[in-house]
């Protein structure tokens, strides 16, 4: 089988071409990414000799027909994907997001190609710290930022694509990912590179905010599942029962890091800041028997913790330019 893997010098993407190669040795992986600021070749070192790398942008008709004509499935990645970068500036992420879905969805019903949608749960917007409820397929669209906004557009045209044209698409919106090479913008990385740096974490408004935390090798082998077992048309939700406050999770890698816990800062809040996030994988569960293998959230922190201590030269190219974009921000 031939594979088209778009944003796969990505965090998730390289990691899903990472385990694609390690366990689907058959499949032949072309990767395609634009290598912005958050995409970064030396993530695919590994298995390099195994993968065909295009530079190249998904927004472009004639490279993404190209590609799209020459393969079996497509993995759709690419995007522009934080929250506080679209604050910023929307642009990118309408032109990436929104018209670069669309190139993929015209090149797949051209070509009569495969394709798998990955998107977020913050399509759904946000539930309130105490409600009962978790999001389930059905959960009305919601979204609050300029990148769930997005997200949630291009869902939309996959749903439609796949409904009046039967494209053969399949979807999935998965909850917050950690693991190695996750850009040191986000999260965790941002609070791990701090405590390396000796600088403190910063915690957004009061760090209540809650975010349902899944490695990333899960995410991905929840894709492969459905790209086995997944019907056309349909959507799963990935999520592996990770439900975190922040200030949980600073705590925990402050204690991981020698530090002491309250050994962070409160700083100004994100703009529209989604309060809790939180999945019900049922579906993804029951109807095609798929698992999460890192169930303890601390050992798999630790290990990611682990991986950033020993990649100092992955990440230390961008954290000055990063810092330099959240001191302008404010946060
Ligand atoms: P990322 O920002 O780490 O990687 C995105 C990749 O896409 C980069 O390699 C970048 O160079 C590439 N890219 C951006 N614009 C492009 C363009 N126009 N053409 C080609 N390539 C382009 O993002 P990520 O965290 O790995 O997220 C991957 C996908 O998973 C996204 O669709 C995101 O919405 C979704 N997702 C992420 C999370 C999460 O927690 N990170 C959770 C759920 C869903
Ligand atoms: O320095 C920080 N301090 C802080 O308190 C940063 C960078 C974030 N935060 C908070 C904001 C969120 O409540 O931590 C939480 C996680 O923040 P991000 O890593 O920016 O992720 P989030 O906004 O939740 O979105 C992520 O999960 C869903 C990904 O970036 C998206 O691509 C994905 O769709």
């Amino acid at each position: 089988m031939r594979m088209l893997v778009t944003g796969g010098a990505g965090f998730i993407g390289a990691n899903f071409v990472h385990q694609t190669v390690r366990e689907h040795p058959d499949v032949e992986v072309t990767v395609l990414d634009a290598l912005t600021y958050a995409g970064d070749e030396r993530s695919l070192a590994p298995v390099a000799d195994a993968v065909t790398f295009v530079r190249g942008d998904i927004a472009e008709a004639d490279v993404v027909d190209g590609l799209v004509a020459a393969t079996d499935v497509v993995v759709h990645f690419a995007a522009e994907s934080h929250n506080d970068n679209s604050l910023h500036d929307p642009w990118p992420f309408v032109r990436t997001n929104v018209l670069g879905t669309y190139q993929l969805l015209e090149a797949v019903r051209r070509h009569g190609v495969r394709y798998h949608h990955i998107s977020t749960d913050e399509v759904y917007g946000d539930l309130e710290l105490d409600d009962p409820e978790r999001f389930t397929p059905e959960t009305p669209y919601n979204p609050s930022s300029p990148y769930s906004s997005t997200k949630a557009s291009s869902d939309l045209l996959v749903r439609a694509w796949a409904r009046s044209f039967g494209v053969q698409a399949t979807l999935s919106n998965c909850s917050n990912n950690y693991g190695p090479y996750q850009h040191v913008e986000k999260f965790i990385p941002r609070q791990v590179t701090n405590v390396l740096d000796g600088v403190r974490p910063k915690l957004y408004g009061t760090g209540e905010n809650v975010r349902d935390w899944i490695h990333v090798e899960d995410h991905n082998s929840a894709v492969w599942t459905i790209l086995e077992k997944g019907r056309a048309g349909e959507t799963y939700l990935i999520g592996a029962d990770g439900e975190k406050d922040n200030r949980t999770v600073v705590e925990t890698i402050l204690e991981l890091m020698g530090q002491e816990p309250d050994a962070y800062d409160l700083v100004t809040d994100r703009p529209g800041h989604d309060l809790r996030y939180a999945i019900d994988a049922t579906k993804l569960r029951t109807e095609l028997g798929w698992e999460p293998r890192y169930t303890t959230f601390r050992d798999g922190l630790a290990a990611t913790v682990e991986w950033y201590r020993a990649n100092e030269a992955w990440w230390r190219p961008q954290k000055d330019a990063t810092e330099r974009r959240y001191t302008e921000l404010g946060r």
